[in-house]
């Protein structure tokens, strides 16, 4: 039997993954919109006393000042309501533009926002609000959380706003500036404990060196890439897009791995180790796995990124 993308899904079958992270993005979307935004707040004020958020750099945030300035200019009931709008997920312009953002931009345009609010500039939330008791079962699910488990609650919950009239990914994102790839002399070189795989080591370098190109080169043409939570990636070219608009600047740090040989030549690795965004740099280091299925060629069949359910987790290289 020869692989395909829905068999290779399940290599490694006994990782555990955090499943926290959708179980709360779904309790989230089910409050109504002012104890989402009041939540959020909260969430965020508090993460915010442990670790930063660097501030997005300015050429990527062209794309949403408009927008923002717009907001700016607002009296602060409008201000409210276009909050609550997003939150809602109403049919409006300024929804739809937001729908159109990259998940930077997204992520950018609260990040300023929140500044907004806490300078009084933007509506703030309430004093004294009071959570919803459901809401605060949220919050204190948040709570529980490990910090990357909440960042990616956080950045899930923001990115499925505003109002998007396609079936997801189907329309034209507004795209944002790419980075050059690091310059040869300065690219590291990471090792693993367990591991020599050139493919391997290849892909996670070029990633740490934002060469998306040469880390694509390393893919089938038919070549599939999953991310946390979300459904496989398939192809070289929509691999390409979704590297060039989500992994800028990623900073991966595998630990250690199996490698073992499997059917018809493929062979399957499972890495652990850490991913830093530049959104938090190293103050947050996200625990994950990375399971990979080669061809006989070296080449990737399948890659899923999963973020897992706890720090033991990056012990467990089980086959099985
Ligand atoms: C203003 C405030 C606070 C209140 C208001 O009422 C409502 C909102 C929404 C507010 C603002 C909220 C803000 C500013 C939230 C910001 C959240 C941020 C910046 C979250 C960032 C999260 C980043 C994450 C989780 C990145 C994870 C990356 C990973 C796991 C990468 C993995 C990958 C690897 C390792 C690969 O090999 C391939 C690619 C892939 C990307 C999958």
């Amino acid at each position: 039997m020869s692989f395909t993308i829905q068999s290779a899904q399940s290599i490694f079958p006994g990782t555990l993954v955090a499943d926290v992270v959708p179980t709360v993005v779904e309790s989230f979307s089910k409050l109504n919109a002012e104890d989402q935004l009041a939540l959020l707040w909260f969430a965020y004020t508090e993460m915010g006393r442990s670790i930063t958020v660097a501030a997005p750099g300015a050429a990527n945030m062209i794309l949403a000042q408009g927008l923002l300035e717009q907001i700016k200019q607002m009296p602060f009931e409008a201000q409210t309501q276009v909050m609550y709008d997003l939150a809602n997920r109403a049919d409006t312009p300024l929804c739809r533009s937001y729908a159109s953002f990259t998940v930077n931009i997204k992520l950018g345009f609260w990040y300023q926002l929140g500044e907004w609010m806490a300078q009084g500039i933007v509506a703030p939330i309430p004093e004294g609000y009071k959570l919803s008791p459901k809401a605060a079962d949220v919050l204190q699910a948040i709570r529980n959380a490990d910090s990357g488990q909440q960042i990616t609650i956080l950045r899930n919950t923001v990115i499925s706003m505003g109002f998007d009239p396609n079936a997801p990914g189907s329309y034209k994102k507004v795209s944002e500036p790419v980075a050059p790839p690091t310059a040869p002399a300065f690219r590291t070189k990471v090792t693993i404990e367990g591991v020599d795989n050139p493919t391997v080591l290849g892909y996670i370098n070029n990633m740490n060196a934002n060469d998306f190109d040469a880390a694509v080169s390393l893919f089938t043409s038919e070549g599939a890439l999953q991310p946390p939570f979300e459904r496989p990636i398939v192809g070289q070219e929509a691999i390409r897009a979704y590297m060039r608009e989500e992994c800028q600047g990623l900073k991966m740090i595998p630990e250690r791995g199996v490698s073992e040989p499997v059917e018809d030549g493929y062979t399957q690795l499972k890495i652990t180790g850490k991913v830093q965004t530049p959104w938090f740099g190293a103050s947050v280091g996200m625990n994950i796995a990375w399971r990979f299925l080669l061809d006989p060629q070296g080449k990737i069949f399948f890659v899923a990124i999963d973020l897992l359910a706890s720090p033991k987790e990056l012990l467990n290289l089980v086959r099985k």
